[in-house]
């Protein structure tokens, strides 16, 4: 049996960190609803289901020491397949996908290729709300015909929108965006049947009001978004980093950006328990945590352990951040069932 700690309620969107060991308890629940699968600095491992997407980002995993795997869950069986570049799985809710595709050069046009393909398979699927993006590629802050490359990116992603038809405020998907020491540009997604309810943050400007000094398009994402069916409430919290308003603040200072980057999640739970979901408390809620290469742990872990739940909640892997100053970036991920006893309905 899996700890019950890591036992997903029947129903609920679930994002599961395995270590090797519980893997194969693991075994029968990821090949009924599995969604997929993401190793950080490895493959995750061979034995998961062949069809299930599985992805490995290269980014070293630095705490805890064995090495996770990252597991979604859908909320009854799944289907899988591949359309073009895309794995893709589907539970009938939600529909989650990955892909591929070299980055080395011209990281605008591989990001606006992956999104148009990306667009067309959820208008095909029948999953059109765009709910929460990962984004993974190398030398995120080298510059590529004279900018940097995270801002090319958010060009490419921004003409993608457009295509698409797509809003450049208010319904966006939740997402982060960091960089890889090498390999592909790496891009893995949660779409949905229902609309998002997107959650802005009041201690930060909405990044795709962020002015033209952090680049000629801004950054399509939303600070959190909220599914909420009728059984459960799920939360997908973006990259959070040391930016009040639009502006970096605490440079160089890891422990001071850490303290900052919890301000910002708290205010941002205060805001979505007093809109579409009530009740988030920080235990409900799985943390990944990217810290800059070279940038060390223990002040990090420190202020980390002051707010957060248990240790066994954070998953730290080692990641460039989108701004040269910025050393650390925090997103989380959490449902709750709203058939819980107890629970204000
Ligand atoms: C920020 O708040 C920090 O471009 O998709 C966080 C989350 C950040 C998502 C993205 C960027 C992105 O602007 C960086």
């Amino acid at each position: 049996m899996l700890p019950a700690n890591i036992t997903p309620a029947n129903g609920m969107l679930a994002a599961l960190y395995l270590r090797q060991a519980e893997l194969p308890a693991a075994l029968d629940l990821i090949g009924e609803r599995g969604l997929g699968a993401v190793g950080f600095g490895g493959e995750p491992p061979a034995d998961l289901p062949c069809m299930l997407p599985r992805l490995e980002i290269a980014m070293p995993q630095r705490l805890p020491a064995e090495p996770l795997v990252e597991i979604w869950l859908g909320v009854s069986r799944a289907t899988w397949g591949r359309t073009g570049a895309i794995h893709w799985a589907c539970d009938g809710h939600h529909l989650f996908g990955s892909l591929q595709t070299d980055a080395e050069a011209d990281i605008r046009g591989a990001t606006a290729r992956a999104y148009d393909a990306l667009f067309r398979l959820l208008e095909q699927q029948g999953y059109p709300h765009l709910v929460r993006v990962w984004n993974y590629f190398p030398g995120i802050n080298r510059e590529e015909s004279g900018l940097e490359r995270y801002r090319q990116f958010n060009i490419g992603r921004q003409e993608a929108f457009l295509r698409a038809n797509r809003p450049l405020s208010g319904a966006l998907p939740a997402a982060c965006a960091l960089g890889t020491h090498a390999g592909p540009l790496v891009v893995y997604f949660v779409a949905a049947r229902i609309p998002l309810i997107p959650v802005e943050n009041p201690r930060q400007l909405s990044a795709y009001r962020y002015p033209p000094a952090y680049g000629p398009r801004s950054p399509s994402f939303s600070r959190a978004t909220v599914l909420r069916s009728a059984d459960q409430t799920a939360v997908f919290v973006s990259g959070t980093a040391s930016i009040l308003g639009h502006m970096s603040v605490h440079p160089g200072d890891a422990a001071a950006q850490t303290r900052e980057t919890l301000m910002n999640l708290a205010a941002l739970v205060e805001t979505l328990n007093g809109g579409a979901s009530g009740g988030f408390t920080w235990e409900d809620f799985r943390y990944k945590v990217y810290v800059r290469p070279g940038c060390p742990l223990e002040p990090i872990k420190y202020e980390l352990a002051a707010m957060l739940p248990a240790a066994e909640a954070i998953l730290i892997v080692e990641a460039d951040i989108c701004r040269r100053e910025l050393l650390v970036e925090i997103e989380a991920f959490g449902s709750r069932s709203l058939g819980n006893p107890g629970e204000p309905m």
